[in-house]
């Protein structure tokens, strides 16, 4: 699609959007399970949107925890565990299969907003937008003719959009990514303000952790593979949270030989696997061993397997894709 195409389907879904909106005063937003910046940043935006046009608001994550960094956003300590309107309007964001929400949602009307290219439709309404470098950016403009853009909305959003553009420096960021940052700036979003609060703010523990990772560090295909892989004894030792994990990857895609980095964590019953890339489609392989997201940042999880068979498994997938790729480029 291009942007034509893009807002002419966000014109359709828009319309849609409002009529179903009509129909609810109390609105439920969802966000995905192992939370990030993406999914709660989009949720707070459009809640506190909602809220400002007259809706009763909840937003709910299912997680035990969600990231620390993300607590200067507005109504983030107030999101719920659990879903308590009893006939609100659904809203899910950022997440790909209705799975990740981590709740039933049989019976209720769901509006998906979303940017997963392999995203299962499990919405009334799916707004779904691959092209988007994040779902804030496809809530912004969806809403943007709408609604009235506010300060807390601004904030909420451009974090998730620079969250996940790794501080707006993966592949998918182009002009239109910083025609949205600057719109949203000029809405009230600081981003010197915002980069200290979400970016320098680690916890030592999850520094401790950075240091196991990085002395764990393996290579493999001449460079072009790096493996970090985190025991559950680590995790003891440092007391670092599962937000602690969070871009602990970007640091073996940072490698200058490396096109694939691949952290596997074994986290209490489960193992935790995330894959980035430069170039290489790492969503291939997530989708293999049973998971998603995308292109260049893909992951998934897997029970009841020792953490080093899986290892060699995904190493052998990931040498095969790399081969693979290099078949098609010649
Ligand atoms: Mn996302």
């Amino acid at each position: 699609m291009n942007q034509e195409e893009q807002e002419e389907y966000l014109s359709v879904c828009r319309d849609k959007f409002v009529k179903i909106l009509d129909d609810y005063e109390s609105v439920t937003v969802l966000t995905h399970i192992n939370p990030d910046a993406d999914t709660i940043g989009t949720a707070l935006g459009l809640a506190s949107l909602l809220r400002e046009n007259g809706k009763r608001v909840e937003v709910v994550n299912v997680s035990a925890n969600i990231p620390k960094n993300l607590d200067f956003l507005e109504g983030y300590e107030k999101i719920k565990k659990r879903v308590e309107y009893k006939n609100s309007l659904l809203i899910s964001c950022d997440c790909g299969d209705e799975k990740r929400l981590g709740i039933d949602i049989s019976g209720r009307e769901l509006v998906n907003i979303d940017h997963h290219s392999g995203n299962t439709s499990y919405g009334l309404l799916n707004i779904v937008l691959p092209h988007a470098v994040s779902a804030s950016e496809v809530a912004y403009r969806l809403i943007k003719p709408i609604i009235k853009m506010n300060k807390s909305a601004a904030e909420a959003f451009y974090t998730a959009l620079m969250s996940d553009t790794r501080n707006f420096t993966t592949g998918s960021v182009s002009a239109k990514t910083f025609e949205i940052a600057l719109e949203l700036i000029k809405a009230g979003a600081n981003p010197g303000y915002i980069s200290r609060m979400l970016i320098l703010r680690r916890s030592l523990s999850s520094l401790r952790l950075l240091s196991c990772a990085l002395s764990d560090l393996e290579l493999f295909e001449n460079g072009k593979i790096a493996v970090m892989r985190i025991s559950k004894s680590d995790i003891q030792k440092t007391g670092a949270l599962p937000s602690d994990l969070n871009g602990i990857v970007d640091y073996g895609r940072s490698l200058v030989t490396v096109e694939v980095a691949i952290l596997i964590v074994e986290y209490e019953a489960e193992i935790r696997v995330s894959l980035r890339s430069k170039e290489i489609n790492v969503q291939s392989i997530a989708q293999a061993f049973g998971g998603g997201g995308h292109i260049n940042a893909s992951g998934f999880t897997k029970k009841g397997i020792d953490m080093n068979e899986l290892c060699k498994e995904i190493i052998k997938l990931t040498k095969f894709e790399i081969n693979r790729e290099k078949v098609y480029k010649i």
